[in-house]
């Protein structure tokens, strides 16, 4: 009656406690097992785990706890993040994988290095002694004895226990009872002593906070300090070499709108491109008529000065310019005979109307673009005499054959616009090469 009676209150006891939010960090080398061991208390599967990049947290509940794990990355160079957790926590897990012998001296270090820490000492340790599924792990005394750990809490005042255990045996409630056993003892005795563990943790964690306020105003002025030092120094430079900082520094600022619609922005730039297309297009313009040659004495010299290029080996320039200056004159001829055909007039051409009629008939299909075989008998012979409404306006040049077929490029021999036999074009070979031809 009397244990009913002391039980009951127990239960009152501590239904009537107030629910206690409490913090752990799990450290450990980089492959011990933590991961493992935090998905296992959570209730997921331990396989297949990915190394830990930063920290990983879990939640649980736990009687009256509310429970925040921080699974801290181990590896060497992560290791330094874990002081920034020291102080807001309640007590250590250290997950050691008992069976990597050649790390116990570097497990050793770093445990030590752990509990020396001004906000860990005196806090409670749970040792996990991992991975004793595996052939050859430590028992838990050969544990011991490799981390000198009985030195290490007595040194520390740290109250610890260690727990052999397996993270991959099973997970939720088919966890292995170690982990569990250890997981209550620590809350435990964070629970008997929690009033003074949560004062220390209160001040350590403002502490902590001051600090880390200082350190960012400390950076903060730092920075400000470089930034003035370059400032200066980038205007003692403008100084000494006459330079306006202020127009070169200042950063454009814009006064309208800058967040607009990408459909405008895109419309002022085709107007941009329309206008530049437009200015370019009439300066080329420009320059054609300025290259035309106006009388006999131009077209001369333009032919002088075209085989004083060829001499000089501009072979394909000088038979391009001839090659236009025909095509135009040819299109000059064909648009008068085309005038003058579609306007019904009697024009009376130097071979008779019926070849007016033929040429206008040729013109014809070329516009509707059809192609018929070339007729050598029609072609427009040189005319000696041009009757005055077809004379070709401003070039008073004599008329050249259209070139009736195309002929092999090597084998070209033809008059040039003025009659001047234009050089064949020929063939080069390109060194080394037996299969590419290049027309020089
Ligand atoms: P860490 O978080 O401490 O770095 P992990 O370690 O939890 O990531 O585990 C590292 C590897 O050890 C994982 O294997 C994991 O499955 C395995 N491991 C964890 N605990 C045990 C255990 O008790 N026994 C055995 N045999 N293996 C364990 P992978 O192959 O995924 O790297
Ligand atoms: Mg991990």
């Amino acid at each position: 009656m009397y244990s009913l009676m002391a039980n009951c209150c127990n239960w009152l006891k501590r239904w009537r406690e107030p629910v206690r939010k409490v913090t752990l960090i799990m450290v450990g080398l980089d492959n011990a097992g933590k991961t493992a061991t935090v998905k296992g208390i959570q209730g997921e599967s331990p396989e297949d785990v990915a190394p830990t990049v930063g920290f990983s947290k879990i939640d649980l509940k736990q009687g009256r706890f509310e429970v925040t794990i921080f699974d801290l990355g181990g590896g060497k160079r992560i290791r330094g993040i874990w002081k920034n957790y020291y102080a807001e926590s309640y007590g250590i897990i250290f997950v050691v994988d008992s069976s990597d012998v050649e790390r116990m001296e570097e497990t050793k270090e770093t445990m030590s290095e752990v509990l020396r820490h001004p906000k860990i000492s005196g806090k409670p340790v749970l040792v996990l002694a991992n991975k004793q599924d595996k052939e050859g792990a430590l028992a838990e005394a050969d544990v011991i004895e490799c981390l000198s750990l009985e030195k290490l809490v007595n040194e520390h005042k740290c109250l610890c226990q260690i727990e052999p255990c397996s993270a991959i045996m099973g997970y939720g409630k088919k966890i292995d009872k170690s982990i569990k056993k250890g997981l209550l003892w620590l809350l435990h005795i964070i629970a008997k002593d929690f009033e003074v563990l949560h004062e220390r943790i209160q001040k350590d964690t403002t502490e902590q906070k001051a600090a880390e306020e200082q350190e960012k105003r400390e950076r903060a002025e730092r920075v400000r300090k470089i930034r003035e030092e370059r400032e200066r120094k980038e205007r003692e430079e403008a100084e000494r070499e006459g330079r306006n900082i202020s127009d070169e520094g200042e950063p454009e600022i814009i006064t309208g709108n800058p967040f607009q619609l990408i459909s405008a922005v895109i419309i002022e730039n085709e107007k941009k491109i329309e206008k530049e297309k437009k200015r370019q297009w009439e300066e080329s313009e420009k320059d054609a008529i300025v290259l035309k040659p106006q009388t006999n004495q131009e077209q001369m010299d333009t032919q002088s000065l075209n085989s004083q290029r060829f001499t000089d080996g501009s072979l394909v320039e000088n038979y391009r310019s001839a090659l236009t200056q025909e095509l135009e004159h040819e299109d000059e001829n064909e648009q008068q005979i085309s005038e003058s055909f579609d306007s019904g007039d009697n024009v009376t051409l130097n071979s008779g109307t019926e070849s007016s009629k033929k040429k206008a008939k040729k013109l014809k299909l070329k516009r509707s673009h059809r192609v018929e075989p070339v007729n050598t008998e029609e072609t427009i012979s040189p005319d000696p005499t041009p009757v005055a409404p077809l004379a070709p306006i401003g070039w008073e040049t004599p008329k050249v054959n259209r070139v009736r077929k195309l002929e092999p490029l090597g084998e070209t021999r033809r008059n040039d616009f003025y009659g001047k036999p234009l050089p064949p074009l020929t063939l080069r070979q390109r060194p080394n090469s037996d299969s590419h031809d290049v027309i020089s």
